[in-house]
């Protein structure tokens, strides 16, 4: 499907070098190191059943910094991102309002792609729906199936087809979870582990057979349609192919989602699914994870249609770690803009402190897992320095463009 308008990148003297980032499954830093210079990167996109909250934005920002960072290190970069266009969330919506689902979903996906273009993130080069992706889901559920790691449950009414998670040597691993604590996450996080019939209570649906009034497909396993995991496995595998550089989304999509992907992908290709899983933490709102579920949104729609500046958005969630769990509160949007106002004024000096120390250091901190606190932090303290050098602030300008995606 289309994305959306991505922005223009500048790109910086002094670039080359190397990107470590906080591989999930090693519980360490990990440098990324892509195959002939092209970094391969997949992030999980959106099911399209409400509109982009600040929790999404946090995720796509967190691994658009990612893809700015390998760019300045001198990688191109291969982006996919799924939209994850049918599956029970969306079909429920749906019903429950009474829209066409299609309809939902295409409306949803707008908002979505607006929202990205405003906030300057990079569009992926593939944006692929699990609806136009059903041909290959169906092919890879068919050679995991020939390795026997495919089967029906029995059930007459509905014998649908799951993924033996016994079958990957190393389930489990990514995520850490095993036992009871892994079954219940399973089931919070759209699971069904109380489903009878299976080999395995943490076997995960990756084709579901026709029920009445649900949309479905002509397939050689039935007329039916994909499951969650097999999806982002299937279009990782057609668009980047085998062992690629970063899977991405955020820290809700360890477990049961990338362990799936990283189980199926391994047992079908026989090779590690993703060379580094790397997830964002977690907003809430409240106390609570901020969710579509739960609806204790703020929606980036929003926030720009009562006059948030995008860029002040943007700014606001580079404040934290990409990694930590935080809140949003009232006051993080007008914290950003003094922030946002601060640095136009900094860059619109006619003399400002030299720009190549302060880019060094920004690139030094920004390669190491992706620190963007400490890089707002030297940029802070670069706006309220006095200065000789008349370029310096154009300079500044474009690397924090390129860098953090912010336009000055
Ligand atoms: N379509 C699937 C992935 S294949 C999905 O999880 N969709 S989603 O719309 O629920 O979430 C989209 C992305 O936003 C995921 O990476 C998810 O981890 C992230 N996300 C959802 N809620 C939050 C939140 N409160 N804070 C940070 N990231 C969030
Ligand atoms: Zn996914």
């Amino acid at each position: 499907m289309k994305a959306w308008t991505g922005p223009e990148v500048p790109t910086l003297p002094g670039a080359a070098g190397r990107l470590l980032v906080h591989d999930t499954a090693l519980e360490s830093l990990v440098p990324v190191e892509p195959d002939a210079g092209e970094a391969r990167l997949y992030v999980c996109g959106i099911t399209p059943y409400d509109a982009t909250h600040l929790g999404h934005a946090n995720t796509y920002v967190a691994f658009d910094l990612l893809q700015r960072v390998l760019l300045d290190c001198g990688s191109r970069v291969t982006f996919t991102q799924n939209v994850t266009d049918v599956d029970d969330p969306l079909l429920e919506r749906a019903d429950a309002t009474g829209v066409d689902w299609r309809e939902l979903a295409a409306d949803q996906v707008q908002l979505f792609r607006d929202d990205m273009t405003a906030l300057r993130v990079i569009p992926p080069q593939h944006y692929i729906g699990a609806v136009e992706s059903i041909p290959s889901v169906v092919e890879l559920i068919e050679s995991l199936k020939h390795t026997g790691a495919v089967y029906q449950v029995d059930d007459p009414e509905y014998p649908d087809w799951y993924f033996e998670v016994r079958r990957a040597p190393g389930f489990g691993r990514l995520s850490g979870l095993a036992g009871d604590d892994a079954v219940e996450v399973f089931g919070e996080r759209g699971g069904d582990p109380d489903r009878a019939g299976k080999r395995d209570v943490l076997d995960c649906l990756v084709w579901r057979l026709e029920r009445p009034g649900e949309p479905a497909w002509d397939s050689p396993l039935g007329r039916g349609r994909p499951g969650w995991h097999i999806e982002c496995t299937a279009i990782a595998l057609q668009y980047l192919g085998v062992h690629f550089d970063v899977q991405g989304g955020g820290s809700d999509l360890v477990f049961p989602h990338h362990e799936m992907c990283a189980a199926e992908g391994a047992v079908a290709t026989r090779q590690p699914f993703a060379k580094a899983y790397v997830h964002a933490g977690m907003v809430g709102l409240h106390g609570e994870k901020m969710s579509k579920s739960k609806g204790n949104l703020v929606l980036v729609s929003r926030l720009r249609a009562s006059g948030g500046d995008p860029m002040a958005i943007r700014l606001a969630l580079l404040a934290h770690h990409y990694r930590s769990d935080w809140e949003w509160t009232v006051v993080d949007l007008p914290r950003a803009q003094e922030r946002l106002d601060a640095w136009r004024a900094g860059v619109a000096r006619t003399v400002a402190p030299a720009a190549q120390p302060l880019v060094a250091a920004v690139r030094e901190v920004l390669r190491t897992d992706l620190d963007a606190p400490a890089a707002l932090g030297l940029i802070d303290a670069w706006a309220a320095q006095p200065g000789d050098d008349p370029d310096a602030g154009a300079q500044v300008g474009r690397a924090v463009d390129a860098l953090l995606g912010v336009l000055l």
